[in-house]
């Protein structure tokens, strides 16, 4: 399978084992996410589903409003039943990489306003350990006038090198949904205690949240190579 396929296959079988009518369902960010909505607005469609999506990002609001999808937003509904996201790597405990998008805050926001988180990958995320396979470093939302102070902290404090994002169509730094940088610490320990670490960087002022979702995720998909769907719960 290609990874598209891989992408789809685990999307489409989350989709399909979770979600059912009367939900609210967070919607989550990136390409594997499109795919889940596009299950998600198949079902919708086909069996009349009541559901209301809760986007993870401006991308995903526009999938909803795409779709065609009932929109909804924590504001409303606080309390969110499901959600359904991609991410960069997840380890053998569920911990996960995300925000290789930038979408990382009100993906964990949605997420720990969730009663359930899922994980959608194909099989180039599904590690033992973080920094496997994933090489561009944990993504960290910053504010923008303390990114120089925090990119020193975090090198002196947890070692490795903590890089601003730069945009690619725009000069300069990429801003994300909420107005604020991203920077992607690199070469960290992979033997480290991510709970502890994550914890330690939330300490830092002007740090606004990591790309680190520990204790998050109950459930993650992975869609392999041989068109199957491995489950890691
Ligand atoms: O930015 C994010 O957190 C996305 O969920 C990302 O981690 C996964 O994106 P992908 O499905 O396009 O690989």
């Amino acid at each position: 399978a290609s990874i598209n396929e891989a992408k789809q296959i685990a999307a489409y079988k989350a989709v399909d084992d979770h979600v059912k009518s009367g939900q609210v369902i967070g919607v989550g960010s990136g390409s594997t996410a499109v795919l889940a909505a596009q299950r998600l607005a198949e079902r919708f469609k086909q069996e009349k589903l009541n559901i209301r999506c809760v986007p993870t990002s401006f991308q995903a609001r526009q999938l909803i409003i795409h779709h065609k999808l009932p929109l909804t937003d924590l504001e409303i509904d606080p309390i969110v039943d499901i959600t359904i996201d991609g991410a960069d790597e997840v380890d053998a405990n569920l911990t996960c990489i995300k925000g290789g998008g930038a979408c990382l805050l009100q993906e964990k926001i949605v997420a720990s306003n969730s009663k359930k988180l899922v994980i959608i990958a194909d099989h180039t995320k599904d590690s033992e350990k973080l920094g496997e396979k994933w090489k561009k470093g944990v993504p960290i939302e910053v504010v923008p006038m303390a990114y120089v102070a925090i990119k020193n902290k975090i090198e002196k404090t947890l070692g490795g090198t903590a890089e601003l994002r730069l945009a690619k169509m725009k000069a300069g730094p990429i801003v994300t949904d909420d107005g604020n940088f991203i920077l992607d610490w690199k070469d960290f320990d992979p033997e480290c205690n991510w709970e502890k670490v994550n914890n330690q960087l939330l300490q830092i002022p002007g740090l606004i949240e990591t790309g680190l979702f520990v204790n998050m995720a109950v459930m993650a998909y992975f869609g392999m190579n041989d068109g199957s769907v491995k489950v890691r719960i």
